[in-house]
């Protein structure tokens, strides 16, 4: 039986839902364009006031908010309430450029547990069960949200951070983890280290709520396999809130947004043009209950579908597909679009682990892309002959995938760095010879 935590929300008619998002719509944007300048700005360079935005229908006219913007105005430009008001910060990692700090009430703390306790309990979470928090806690929203979620269903909860693998466990079986939270990447690495221990019956883990990048329906199910759970997504990101602005239900078939408070968009990137659902395009955000940190058409790079078909289980929120991967970790490598996710599918589909990184060079004024793909044991004692055969059917079954020519090296086991929060796969060396 499917359990929800709110079922009057999640379950609620489209007419209701609709009737939720014009009027919080409506009322955001006034208050932003009262108490906030930069909107103000954006709209009246753009000809809008706030009174032509009376619900969803009308979303479209406002214009776009990029990470750019956030950037400039960074740290408090985008405050929409006095700082008196806020009660925490959260922050993205700031690896490309300038760092987004994101401002919450505890009225926002409040609502973004609950998106993540609705996502706990998609996953088949209770009062009964033990909650195993692995995302990282502190600046990150990963640690923070699936806690408080946690909380809010009334778990118990076991603040563990990320990294200590050790530890991690020694507690998941010494009090009976049976929810896990954490990157799939490192979900892989934990099974791989519970398998190699003999720990595998041990341990109660009945579920993983998995996410903060992007992994493929075959790591889904490596991951289900090697640890005896079910799998499920979650997404979200930090401006927006943090995890649990859309989270997969018992059917594992695309994440539902949760609707009262986030409205969805895809548009095309190049453009800007909105698409309809089921065509794939950038994810566009807008926040309809923030009160500290409210963002308009906040285009998120992702690239992803949207499906507002009815579910199986029961809740009636538009749901999204996995994304593909950024639109900035989109690489171009001989003027072929390369996601980082369909090397993943290929090496998985071939009974590769989950674990290899993509680099990619310049040479001779030409893009060279290396696949660096461990082997596991077995794979490993083959034969000189065996390895070669295999690195072959790599190369092919990923020009088949891609289009384009791949160098694949075939590499030792636990050569390759573990990650204990988003895993970096790719690293693009062409920059650093000022060639793109
Ligand atoms: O990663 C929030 C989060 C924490 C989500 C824990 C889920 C679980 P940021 O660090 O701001 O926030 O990164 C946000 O991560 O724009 C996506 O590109 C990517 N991302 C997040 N969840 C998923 C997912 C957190 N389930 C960025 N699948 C987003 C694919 C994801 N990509």
């Amino acid at each position: 039986m499917e359990n929800y935590f709110n079922p009057e929300i999640e379950c609620a008619s489209r007419e209701q839902i609709t009737k939720w998002q014009d009027e919080r719509l409506a009322a955001t944007v006034k208050r932003v364009y009262e108490n906030v300048e930069c909107y103000r700005e954006k709209m009246d360079a753009a000809g809008i006031k706030p009174e032509d935005i009376k619900g969803v229908k009308d979303l479209h006219k406002l214009p776009f908010l990029s990470k750019e913007d956030l950037r400039k105005q960074y740290p408090f430009g985008l405050l929409a309430v006095p700082m008196s008001d806020c009660v925490r910060i959260h922050s993205t990692s700031g690896t490309t450029g300038r760092r987004v700090v994101a401002f919450y009430t505890q009225n926002d703390i409040d609502l973004w547990e609950e998106c993540c306790a609705r996502a706990i309990t998609a996953a088949g979470g209770t009062k009964d069960d033990v909650v195993q928090v692995c995302y990282g806690y502190g600046l990150f929203t990963g640690g923070a949200g699936l806690h408080g979620g946690s909380h809010k269903v009334g778990s118990l909860t076991l603040p563990m951070s990320s990294g200590n693998t050790d530890r991690q466990i020694q507690f998941m079986t010494d009090l009976g983890s049976t929810i896990i939270c954490c990157t799939p990447s490192y979900a892989a690495y934990l099974a791989e280290s519970i398998n190699e221990r003999g720990m595998r019956d041990q341990i109660k883990l009945k579920a993983g709520i998995f996410g903060a990048e992007a992994w493929t329906e075959e790591m889904r199910h490596d991951i289900e396999e090697k640890l005896g759970i079910k799998a499920f997504d979650i997404y979200g990101l930090t401006e927006i809130s943090g995890p649990g602005v859309a989270f997969e239900c018992s059917q594992k078939n695309g994440m539902h947004i949760n609707e009262d408070h986030f409205i969805a968009e895809i548009i095309n990137p190049d453009t800007g043009e909105v698409l309809p659902y089921g065509e794939k395009g950038e994810l566009v955000f807008t926040s309809i209950t923030k009160e500290a940190f409210p963002l308009l058409r906040y285009r998120t790079k992702d690239i992803c579908v949207l499906n507002a078909e009815p579910c199986a289980c029961g809740r009636t929120h538009v749901r999204m597909a996995k994304p593909m991967g950024r639109s900035d970790d989109m690489l171009i490598v001989k003027g072929v679009n390369v996601f980082p996710s369909q090397i993943e599918t290929v090496l998985m589909n071939n009974g590769y682990p989950a674990n290899y990184q993509i680099i990619v060079t310049r040479e001779n004024n030409s893009d060279r892309i290396e696949v660096q793909v461990e082997m596991t044991p077995e794979m490993f004692s083959d034969s000189l002959k065996d390895i070669t055969k295999r690195e072959k059917q790599l190369v092919s079954d990923l020009k088949a995938m891609l289009g384009i020519y791949c160098v694949v090296k075939l590499v030792a086991p636990k050569t390759i760095t573990r990650s204990e929060g988003k895993a970096k796969r790719v690293i693009d060396k062409r920059n650093l010879y000022g060639s793109h």
